[in-house]
């Protein structure tokens, strides 16, 4: 891949990045996305799944798409995309990874501090008691019950019309508004508010890059669009900022 002038400017001389990741990052993992996919679940759109009132009219289909997913994430890995982000962390000043994705593989990287705009997958509670479970859940006892007071358990996600978790999105925005460099990587960028954070960024003066399979409504607004997999370009960067660093270049 070559990056260009301005790019390679830009990545070596960044004091402050942020990184924001979509399903996409996962994919090399084997985690399918949730927009443009074929297979089991590819027949419901994600916003007929993930609100809350299509979990009350049916909690057993909403929890086994869960255990589903919670499956298939149990069974993966994290790939080179993951670890190129935990290389990032090291290499500059000041550096926030902000993810949408909730499968916990930037954790499991290595990654050390990880803001979560959608939860995560592992977690679940209880929408009566509002206590955090740990209720065992396979696809044979679904939908669970709350061992306390036989409240329905629910992901510990966040659904469509339910708010983000409020410290995590504003650590985000701060992060968004004052670095120089910006990656968007994997991710569609058609769901608010996580959405609008490259486009915080570019307001605020930011180099916003986009990595992605395809384009996407954002690739026109920002400076770059670096077409390709995640798996393979986040590690070009890492490899042309170690250089850059030891003097290689
Ligand atoms: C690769 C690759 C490879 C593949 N390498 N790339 C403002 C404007 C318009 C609408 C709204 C707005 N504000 C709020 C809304 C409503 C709504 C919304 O955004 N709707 C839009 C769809 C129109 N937002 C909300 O409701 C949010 N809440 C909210 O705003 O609260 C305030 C409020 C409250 C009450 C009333 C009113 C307002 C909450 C959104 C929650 C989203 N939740 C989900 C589910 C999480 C749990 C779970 O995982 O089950 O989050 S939906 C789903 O989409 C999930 C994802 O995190 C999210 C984003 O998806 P992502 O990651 O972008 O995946 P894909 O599949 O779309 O894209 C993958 C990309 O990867 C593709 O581009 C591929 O090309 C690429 N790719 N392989 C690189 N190897
Ligand atoms: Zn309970």
């Amino acid at each position: 891949m070559i990056l260009s002038e301005r790019f390679q400017q830009v990545l070596v001389e960044a004091k402050s990045v942020c990184v924001l990741t979509g399903a996409g990052v996962s994919a090399e993992s084997g985690v399918p996305t949730f927009r443009g996919n074929e297979g089991l679940w590819s027949k419901f759109k994600p916003e007929e799944l993930a609100n809350f009132d299509a979990f009350i009219k049916n909690p057993k289909l909403v929890w086994e798409w869960y255990a589903y997913r919670r499956r298939v994430i149990g069974e993966v890995q994290p790939n080179p995309a993951h670890a190129a982000l935990v290389d990032m962390e090291s290499l500059f000043q000041d550096f926030t990874l902000v993810t949408q994705n909730v499968d916990n593989l930037h954790t499991r990287a290595g990654s050390k501090h990880v803001i979560e705009l959608h939860g995560n997958i592992e977690r679940s509670y209880c929408i009566n008691c509002r206590r955090p479970s740990n209720e065992q859940i396979t696809e044979e006892n679904i939908p669970p019950r709350c061992s306390q007071c036989g409240g329905l358990i629910r992901p510990d996600v966040v659904w469509f019309g339910e708010l983000l978790p409020q410290d995590q999105f504003m650590r985000a925005e701060a992060a968004a508004e004052r670095c120089d460099l910006f990656l968007c990587v994997g991710t569609s960028a058609v769901v608010y508010p996580a959405a609008s954070l490259p486009l915080t960024a570019l307001e605020h003066g930011a180099y916003v890059v986009e990595i992605n399979a395809e384009y996407t409504d954002l690739s026109s607004r920002v400076q770059e669009t670096l077409l390709g997999k995640a798996g393979i370009i986040l590690p070009q960067l890492v490899h042309h900022l170690k250089m850059a660093h030891t003097g290689g270049l």
